[in-house]
């Protein structure tokens, strides 16, 4: 823009910065530079982005505060239901821009930082994200918090303030992933509340003694405080701004006396930093179980502070406590909070002296549980030692629940010995151990899975024997969803734009179901040229990202072929990468003269390999070559280009997905719960190439399978296919020959010694688990479909991109928390004016 940066120019231009013909502008000017002054004390003339940001910040959270202050004083008020969802994980991004859109003051602010002399795109980029989330999982929660202020759900949010969030991603020279800590809290995070006056006392060890009627005592062992930091979240275009709060650990006043007294200083001062550790980093896996004692420090800290005071506040309402679950509905995200189940029984029964029958109804009404993975290895199961160490009482209650339980199974399935060993909360073997998702089911009224497939197959496999025994009832779906606001309106303005000019209002935001308007629009030249357009910015837009981050230039006319999710092998990012090789050789064998016919493609990769997963980092590195590989070769340039963008993250997802023309979902069909990332990326015109798998399913009922890009093996064959591999194994050269060639190149030592891909390669020759071999040459067949439909019929493909966008209505998380608020929670929503 050619436009100065700050400082610029003198005082004076400053102070007619300051003096703004619209009001609400001048409001903002002058707010900024007062927290400038004041809240920041640096000097008004000499401040850089980042302090234009935390002023910025500072000035517009006065607005959230008192909308928060607002909301909550109405439902102090008013008393309704309140919803609890309990997640120890919430991947929330940056927050400024996110707020700026949801009070509806962006421009203004724009306007304001112009006048002295910012760009709002600057200061927005000089936020950190808050990354306090894996993936999937913690994202969901994010959105959902978002969708419930938007409803106007009195719906709050618990969750742990890590000092340390997913940890940032560097990609050394020879390909490998590398973590670096994410110190986010370093630059101050202007959008927390320190709530130092709201904490609870959170005890670990000691020993528990059992009383008369099931009521016990807990006592001794080691205290640690919980204090609450609220994060406002506000819902767009409305007053109502709900809560999160995240708790910090802290030693107790006063923390191991008995060591001070006994003039032991250094010990004194190791219990508090012991206690510190609780919330000091996230656990960085995803989708699969670690067994780590801090790990189950941390879901017993947060259960047990978040349900002290969800019982605090609501004996405010001065109810008797069998009202209890009329007021309160807790819905546990995955099994992470499992452990708020038996909490609750301990806070009722020895605390409260309600007894135990009576406690286990209130229970039983209060918590609903959602499953977010089949996959065996991500099945939380705690050692029992390890409760007897940390959790003595709670190891006495669980294993009173499991007694009375596995009475009523033998009742209702007389002499069925395996399903009572199958169904009880205690595992038998070497060293007994707690199912959490056992545990979780039975203390729940309903649990639900992510997506239909999904569901169902929590129904018919993992949760069988609990279908059995409670009735399916208990057993529903609630198809995942995503805010238009962050996920549109927000990443993508271009788009979003035009999509307002096209249907008249911005309502298609709070009722995305409204985008169907486009339709009537899909043929005309005109809109079409304009929705291009927009994702040609988009490109354009990544392309500069990608010539500032990695050096690399790339054709922003080229077809971008996206995948941007965790690095796992049930994803099959290696797919990919074996069909890009594929793609490679056969680009290698072509005349010049038949490269030109060839649709040039852009494939980026992004996301994250947990720390100790040494395959899914094999992978990256493999990526990472073989893009290096191809990058440099004459024969390719400007036809395929491969790249790894590191550090995957909210903000650059929000970068990513408005640019593609094709994302890939590819995971082994009946391993993806649901995924929410498709959802992302059709919603912004980008066409699915995917499994039959998750919610890929639902979005090809909803946009028309002839809009996405459908292959590989079904659910029902997986199993099979597994055995054929197990007792029956086909050299890859008889099953693909096309994959063999593509493992052969790998290991003709092309993209790195042999011996470094071996240990990847076999994975494939031996067992294939993720059954790449039997999916390859139909992945080959659906991307050689992709190239024809993007080059022979571009008018079409713009055709399918519109009604892809058109026809995403239902994959709003403004419909998953309605589901989730009048089929599980039984609450209603409340206007806050
Ligand atoms: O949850 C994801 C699913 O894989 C995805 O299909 C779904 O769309 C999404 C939302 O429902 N699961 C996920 O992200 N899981 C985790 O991040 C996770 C994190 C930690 C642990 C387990 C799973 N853990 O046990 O520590």
């Amino acid at each position: 823009t050619g436009k100065e940066k700050w400082p610029r120019g003198d005082e004076e231009t400053w102070k007619a910065g300051l003096r703004s013909v619209d009001a609400d502008v001048n409001d903002i000017t002058k707010s900024i530079v007062h927290h400038i002054q004041t809240s920041l004390a640096r000097q008004a003339y000499n401040i850089d982005n980042l302090g234009a940001y935390q002023a910025t910040a500072l000035a517009a959270r006065e607005d959230l505060i008192i909308n928060w202050n607002q909301t909550q004083m109405t439902y102090t008020r008013k008393q309704p239901k309140r919803a609890y969802y309990l997640s120890l994980e919430f991947l929330m991004g940056r927050t400024l821009d996110n707020a700026l859109l949801n009070l509806g003051l962006k421009e203004k602010f724009e306007t304001g930082l112009d006048k002295l002399g910012f760009t709002l795109e600057d200061v927005l980029d000089s936020e950190r994200d808050a990354a306090l989330g894996n993936g999937g999982l913690g994202r969901l929660a994010a959105c959902y918090v978002d969708s419930g202020a938007t409803c106007e759900i009195p719906l709050w949010g618990y969750g742990l303030r890590y000092h340390y969030g997913m940890f940032q991603q560097l990609i050394a020279p020879d390909g490998s992933q590398l973590e670096a800590p994410d110190p986010w809290l370093d630059n101050s995070n202007p959008w927390e509340i320190p709530r130092l006056d709201v904490t609870a006392d959170v005890r670990f060890g000691g020993h528990a003694e059992k009383l008369d009627k099931g009521r016990g005592i807990w006592s001794g062992g080691q205290e640690v405080l919980a204090v609450a930091y609220d994060c406002p979240i506000p819902g767009s275009d409305t007053k109502s701004t709900n809560n999160i709060r995240f708790w910090s650990a802290r030693p107790r006043r006063g923390f191991d006396l008995q060591s001070f007294n006994a003039g032991d200083y250094d010990r004194a001062v190791e219990t508090s930093n012991s206690a510190a550790n609780i919330t000091n980093v996230l656990y960085p896996n995803d989708n699969h179980y670690a067994g780590k004692s801090l790990r189950l420090q941390q879901q017993y800290f947060w259960c047990a502070a978040s349900l002290s005071d969800i019982m605090r506040r609501f004996k405010n309402t001065g109810q008797p406590i069998s009202e209890f679950p009329n007021h309160v509905v807790i819905q546990l995200n995955d099994t992470h909070p499992t452990l708020a189940i038996p909490e609750l029984m301990r806070i009722l029964v020895d605390e409260e002296e309600v007894p135990w029958d009576d406690a286990w109804q209130i229970v039983t009404r209060t918590f609903a549980f959602t499953n977010h993975t089949v996959l065996p290895e991500a099945l939380e199961k705690w050692p029992v030692s390890l409760f007897q160490q940390l959790l003595p009482r709670h190891l006495q209650i669980i294993y009173d629940l499991n007694w009375t339980f596995l009475q009523s199974v033998e009742r209702k399935f007389p002499g069925d010995v395996d399903k009572m060993a199958r169904m009880s909360l205690i595992e038998e073997g070497h060293g007994q151990q707690i199912r959490m998702a056992n545990l979780a089911v039975l203390g729940s009224f309903k649990v639900n899975g992510v997506a239909e497939l999904h569901s169902e197959l929590v129904r018919t496999t993992i949760l069988k024997d609990f279908v059995d025994f409670f009735g399916v009832d208990k057993f529903r779906n609630v198809t995942n969803g995503i805010t238009p606001r962050r996920w549109l309106d927000q990443c993508n303005p271009a788009l979003s734009n035009l999509i307002t000019e096209t249907l008249g209002s911005r309502a298609w935001l709070k009722d995305l179901y409204l985008l169907k308007g486009l339709l009537e629009h899909e043929s005309d030249p005109t809109f079409q040229k304009k929705w291009a357009a927009a994702k040609a910015n988009n490109k354009e837009r990544l392309a500069k990202y990608i010539k500032n981050t990695l050096g690399v230039t790339v054709d922003s006319k080229a077809m971008f072929d996206i995948q941007v999710k965790r690095i796992h092998e049930y994803k099959r990012q290696s797919l990919n990468i074996l069909g890009v090789i594929h793609r490679y050789l056969t680009i290698k064998a072509m005349s010049p003269e038949e490269r030109t016919k060839v649709t040039p493609r852009v494939v980026l990769f992004a996301g994250k390999a947990a720390p100790g997963y040494w395959m899914a980092k094999l992978i990256i590195r493999l990526i990472v070559n073989v893009g290096k590989v191809i990058n440099a070769d004459p024969d390719a340039k400007g036809i395929l280009t491969v790249l790894f963008l590191p550090d995957y993250s909210v903000s650059l997802a929000e970068l990513l997905i408005p640019a593609s023309d094709i994302s890939e979902h590819i995971s082994t069909a009946g391993t993806e719960a649901s995924g929410t990332s498709n959802m992302k990326f059709c919603l912004n015109g980008g066409l699915l190439l995917g499994t039959v798998d998750g919610a890929n399913i639902e979005i090809a009922e909803e946009v028309g399978e002839e809009n996405v890009f459908f292959f590989g093996h079904l659910t029902p064959a997986v199993e099979e296919l597994r055995y054929q591999h197990r007792y029956h194994p086909m050299p890859v050269e008889k099953k693909s020959p096309a994959l063999a060639a593509v493992l052969e190149d790998i290991m003709s030592g092309r993209y790195g010694d042999a011996s470094i891909w071996e240990p990847f390669v076999n994975t494939i020759r031996q067992g294939d688990y993720y059954l790449i071999s039997d999916d390859f040459d139909s992945y080959l067949q659906a991307q050689k479909m992709v190239d024809e439909a993007y080059t022979k019929d571009p008018q079409q493909w713009i055709k399918k991109s519109i009604q892809t966008t058109a026809k995403m209505g239902k994959f709003s998380s403004d419909r998953a928390i309605m589901t989730y608020a009048e089929e599980i929670w039984n609450i209603e929503t409340l206007k806050i004016n």
